[in-house]
């Protein structure tokens, strides 16, 4: 399966490994590109040399295409903004923000430019400033999320932006893949799959929480804060709901609240403290599979239902 992406880029296959923070580093990365998708190592809030030190790895695994996804929340944005083009990476993904100010020195040092775009209007600017695809995703996505829904925003995307569109958000398996190129899109973006791809080194806890959840075990917090966070449901998830709803706990007190949380799911499996996020695609992951497993049954899962297509129309 090739599409435009995938010359775009060199890469075999239309699948990106989402950027998630904590989770996407240079063994899951790596492990994805070598695959023959594209692995994205996610910057998240951590300083420039941790990101350097992952950079460095992946090339040392793989001389396969990667990126890294860069969140614009990041105390540390514009030190991994200029880290980029020193290292001369071959993509960067964006999310949590607006790239845009980033853009033109990232373009210079021939970065392919890919930020993620929760609207129409935003995926017009990006492209005007330079980007070569974008990824539309929807709120059914894990972490942080917008409104729309993946199904309503990439038809909506393709039709305003003339560049590669990547859906992103609740796409699981090849039914997800076939049916986001049909929407329009020349490839997907998987994350909470990738969560338990046997190259991705997050605790045993979170990957057994995400084989077990259902459909409806997900939830978004943080509304009231203005970053809505979708994670599985849990102890710390129903207490930050329940302190969102408290009208006398200060904005600072909530961030306060779930400051580290995404630290204790990953690094220490917390079951109580630990905010696992994850997207509402959690109950179609169902076991631990190398990240070569998860690509190649997810494109040749929409391969068969593409090539069967033409029995719904006479
Ligand atoms: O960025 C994500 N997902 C994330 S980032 C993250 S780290 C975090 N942790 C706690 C609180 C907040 C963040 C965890 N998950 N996905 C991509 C994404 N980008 N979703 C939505 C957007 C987005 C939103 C607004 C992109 C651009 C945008 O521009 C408008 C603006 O006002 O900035």
């Amino acid at each position: 399966m090739k599409t435009t992406i995938c010359d775009l880029l060199g890469i075999e296959y239309p699948v990106f490994q989402g950027g998630m923070a904590w989770v996407a580093n240079a063994s899951l990365a790596a492990a994805v590109s070598k695959a023959g998708g594209l692995g994205i190592l996610a910057a998240a809030n951590a300083p420039a040399d941790y990101v350097r030190d992952e950079i460095r790895k992946i090339r040392e695994a793989t001389d396969k295409p990667f990126g890294v996804n860069i969140m614009l929340m990041s105390p540390y944005v514009d030190d991994i903004a200029k880290l980029v083009v020193e290292e001369k990476v071959p993509v960067v993904t964006t999310g949590a923000g607006l790239p845009t100010k980033y853009m033109k020195d990232w373009i210079a040092a021939g970065i392919k430019v890919i930020p993620v775009v929760p609207s129409c209007s935003i995926a017009k600017l990006v492209v005007r400033s330079g980007a070569v695809a974008v990824i539309a995703e929807g709120g059914e996505s894990g972490g942080h999320v917008g409104e729309m829904t993946t199904m309503a925003l990439v038809p909506q995307v393709c039709d305003a932006v003339s560049v590669p569109i990547i859906a992103a958000g609740g796409i699981a398996d090849g039914r997800g893949l076939a049916a986001s190129l049909m929407l329009g899109a020349q490839g997907v973006q998987m994350g909470t799959r990738f969560l338990v791809a046997k190259e991705c080194t997050i605790h045993q806890n979170y990957k057994d929480k995400i084989i077990a959840a259902k459909d409806i075990d997900t939830i978004t917090t943080g509304k009231r804060l203005g970053h809505p966070v979708r994670a599985l449901k849990t102890p710390f998830t129903r207490a930050f709901q329940k302190n969102e709803n408290d009208a006398s706990k200060t904005m600072e007190e909530l961030e306060e609240f779930g400051a580290g949380a995404l630290r204790k799911a990953v690094v220490e499996g917390d079951e109580a403290g630990g905010c696992f996020m994850a997207g509402q695609s959690c109950g179609m992951v169902k076991k631990e599979q190398t990240a070569e497993e998860i690509i190649k049954e997810v494109v040749t899962e929409a391969d068969v239902l593409l090539k069967g297509a033409a029995k719904w129309v006479k």
